[in-house]
């Protein structure tokens, strides 16, 4: 029995080297020590055994047990560890391996143009001033000098909403709420998306983007509006700028004037972009029709002011040199690409 006893511990050494996983050691476990396990059977057959001898073999038994308890568990531990290392291995990411680079977004040239502007003109003392775009017919009209048959109300040119209510056509509005709610003196821009009923084409698009301005004090003059605008080109366009200022008409300002900038591609000698002539227009302004003033609350016998307008997509189109309006709204990567 003794020879057996060792035989079975032998076995049980062999076939535990053997084992390569945690589930073939819990099947070699059952195999020498469960219920049907080979000591087991052994115990049973005690029987036979003479009086003297059983508490001896008994022991014998007993230890050889304990000895492949503390194999199997010493086997447990070391595949674990190697199951462990195996799963640590597999899982294992290089922090460090170099990937390409996400696609990140561009800032869009419009919005690029637009902060650009705002720098300039708060650089000069101008406060950013927002309103709705949805607007009453009163502030996007009747208070800038606009009445009921103005030819600039025309369906054709509005969206409307309802009858008293349309998609403003300017960022106008803006200006006439400020003067209703900022004492003078003051300075704003007013950036902004505005509608139009117009048809789309390389100039036209029926919501685009404008800058407006308005600055409001005692004595504001002319000059002040041709220094400001003539400062604003520079800046936007270069040092080597100039200006001129023509003649012109809107029922908000009075005089109106509109000004152009010397050609940038030929630099006032007259080609094809400028048609000859080697002047671009850029913009609108006047001085503030006093009676756009009064409407407003503001009283033109104590106060002026000048206004301007600028359309965005018109100068971001001049200093990108981009001649379609579209690319702009198309959102074709290979055109915001080029604005990084
Ligand atoms: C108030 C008083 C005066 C705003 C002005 C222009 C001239 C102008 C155009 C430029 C290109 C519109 O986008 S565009 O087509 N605008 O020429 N805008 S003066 O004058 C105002 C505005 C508000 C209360």
């Amino acid at each position: 029995m003794q020879d057996k006893i060792r035989q079975i511990v032998a076995e049980a050494r062999e076939a535990l080297e053997k084992a390569d996983n945690t589930a073939a050691l819990e099947a070699l476990r059952v195999q020498f020590q469960g219920k049907k396990g080979s000591l087991t059977q052994l115990l049973r057959g005690m029987g036979q055994l003479s009086p003297e001898e059983r508490p001896q073999m008994g022991a014998l038994i007993n230890a050889a047990r304990e000895s492949i308890g503390a194999m199997i568990d010493e086997r447990r531990g070391a595949l674990r560890a190697a199951e462990r290392e195996m799963q640590l291995a597999r899982e294992t990411i290089d922090v460090t391996e170099p990937r390409p680079f996400p696609k990140t977004g561009t800032m869009h040239p419009l919005y690029k143009v637009q902060d650009e502007m705002i720098d300039v003109f708060t650089g000069m003392g101008f406060d950013v001033a927002e309103g709705p775009e949805v607007e009453l017919d009163t502030f996007n009209f009747e208070l800038l000098n606009l009445p009921k048959n103005h030819p600039a109300r025309d369906a054709q040119d509005t969206f409307y909403i309802e009858d008293n209510m349309v998609l403003r056509t300017h960022t106008s509005p803006v200006q006439a709420r400020t003067m209703q709610t900022r004492k003078p003196p003051f300075r704003i821009v007013c950036p902004g998306r505005v509608y139009r009923a117009d048809e789309v084409d390389a100039t036209h698009s029926p919501v685009f983007h404008q800058m407006e301005g308005l600055a409001i004090d005692r004595d504001v003059s002319m000059c002040d509006l041709k220094g400001t605008l003539d400062a604003f080109v520079k800046s936007v366009f270069g040092e080597d700028m100039q200006t001129r200022f023509r003649p012109s008409f809107f029922p908000f300002t009075e005089p109106s004037a509109e000004v152009d900038m010397s050609c940038m591609a030929c630099h006032g000698k007259g080609c094809r972009v400028c048609k000859g002539t080697g002047w671009i227009e850029v913009l609108g302004c006047g001085m503030v029709n006093p009676k756009v003033l009064d409407m407003n609350g503001i009283d033109s016998n104590v106060y002026s002011g000048f206004a301007f307008g600028i359309g965005l997509e018109r100068i971001a189109m001049l200093k990108y040199g981009v001649n379609d309006m579209r690319l702009f709204y198309e959102g074709d990567t290979r055109f915001l690409e080029q604005f990084r």
